[in-house]
């Protein structure tokens, strides 16, 4: 462990919240990149970090001998140890834990499932989920855009790790073939976040650990890589990975 802050992670949105809250404290760290399409994650190293071999992994000086895994977790332990974007007085403090056990509970899974089977596999292959983790997203969607049509930010009546939480998510709405018109408060919101200095200070650090190199792990990628990935034991089950078609 050095005397700086170590995030290890990729570009994800479950790491970039981290680091719009590491940015967002001023706090100096250090990106690590864990090329998870490779099974990086698996090595003895990375598990002694997160038995579930997940990213991100947080190494802080306060907390010696202490990987943090879960970025819910970091946020809130970030959140306390600065003493900032999470307010202190009982009622907002308890609404915005629970916007962030939302989106980790609801969003990240939900949204995640449904980038799994409409971007990693060939398209269309697999109707029944799709269908299922649509119809899920449209209802997260739908409640975000609701619960900003009359407030500025997610909860607790200021700008929070909620906020960071739920953000790098947000972006896959168009991806995810929804139309922005028909959510005009996400939408805002989003944009309302994206001009703050420490969220472009976050995006580059982001884009300059990780995305040049996520490109070269998902090029060298075998199907045994993926099978590992998807946490299948051995090859893959006949499932159409959209990167292996010919
Ligand atoms: N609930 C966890 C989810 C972490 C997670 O799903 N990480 C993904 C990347 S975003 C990962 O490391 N996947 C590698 C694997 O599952 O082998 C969190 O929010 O930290």
């Amino acid at each position: 462990m050095t005397d700086t802050i170590t995030l290890h992670g990729m570009s994800s949105p479950n790491v970039t919240k981290v680091v719009l809250m590491l940015e967002e404290c001023g706090l100096d760290y250090e990106l690590r990149h864990v090329a998870v399409f490779n099974q990086e994650q698996f090595s003895p190293e990375f598990l002694a970090l997160n038995p579930l071999a997940k990213v991100p992994v947080l190494e802080d000086p306060l907390l010696p001998g202490q990987p943090l895994a879960e970025s819910g977790a970091i946020l809130i332990w970030l959140a306390e140890r600065e003493n900032r974007f999470l307010p202190a007085a009982a009622g907002p403090r308890a609404e915005t834990i629970q916007w962030v056990m939302h989106q980790m509970a609801n969003y990240g899974p939900m949204l995640g499932q449904l980038n799994h089977f409409t971007m990693g596999l060939r398209q269309g292959s697999q109707p029944y989920a799709e269908a299922r983790y649509r119809a899920q997203a449209a209802r997260l969607y739908r409640l975000l855009d609701q619960r900003l049509a009359d407030r500025e930010w997610l909860a607790g009546g200021a700008y929070s790790i909620a906020d960071m939480a739920m953000h790098p998510w947000a972006f896959y709405l168009e991806q995810h073939q929804f139309d922005p018109a028909d959510h005009p408060a996400l939408v805002a919101w989003r944009s309302r976040i994206a001009e703050r200095p420490a969220v472009q200070r976050a995006q580059e650090r982001v884009a300059e650990a990780f995305h040049a190199r996520i490109g070269d792990t998902i090029a060298k990628a075998t199907r045994e890589d993926y099978a590992r990935f998807y946490g299948f034991p051995g090859d893959l089950p006949d499932v159409q990975l959209a990167r292996f078609d010919d």
